[in-house]
């Protein structure tokens, strides 16, 4: 898909869960301030929460920013990597820890399934440290092909999710 033509609404999860999660997180913020063709709408709150999947490893830092954008979703995409890398990013074993993590979770209404980027992310709806921080700043959201966020909200647990900062 291209775009560069108007501006389209766009969120991305944040995470973080090695060398000062919270400092991490703020500094992708303001990165993701500075993106061309992009503006910063609103972040939500920092989120302090276990890990979710298979691998042990820290707590994570949890945050949600929504985005006005004319870059196309693979655009984005590669900045988001860009902001990763910058932020001293490794892939070791997957799902394991990470300085930062920036998810393209929603783009527009557009639904993308191609090998290297899907959207919606295909678990967003299942994953508490992104549903709580997306209600605060999008309560009424729907989620293209899924259904509203406020139903995926109800049915999940807060699975010990601890309010940090204000967005
Ligand atoms: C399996 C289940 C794999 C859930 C993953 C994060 C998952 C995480 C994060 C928290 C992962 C992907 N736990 N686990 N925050 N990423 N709390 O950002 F999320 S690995
Ligand atoms: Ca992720
Ligand atoms: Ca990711």
């Amino acid at each position: 898909m291209i775009n560069n033509g108007l501006p389209v609404r766009t969120y991305i999860g944040l995470g973080s869960n090695l060398d000062q999660p919270v400092q991490q997180v703020m500094n992708a913020l303001e990165k993701l301030a500075k993106l061309p063709m992009t503006r910063l709408l609103a972040q939500s709150s920092m989120y302090r929460n276990p890990p979710m999947g298979p691998v042990p490893q820290p707590d994570f830092v949890n945050a949600i920013a929504a985005l006005e954008t004319c870059l196309s979703p693979n655009d984005l995409l590669a900045e988001l990597q860009h902001i990763e890398y910058s932020q001293g990013r490794v892939r070791h074993e997957r799902w394991g820890p990470r300085t930062i993590d920036l998810d393209l979770l929603l783009y527009a209404e557009c639904i993308v399934d191609e090998p290297h980027l899907r959207i919606p992310h295909p678990a967003m709806h299942e994953r508490s440290f992104v549903l709580y921080p997306l209600a605060e700043i999008a309560a009424d959201l729907v989620i293209p092909g899924k259904g509203p966020l406020a139903r995926y909200l109800a049915e999940c647990s807060s699975n010990n999710l601890v309010k940090l900062h204000s967005g």
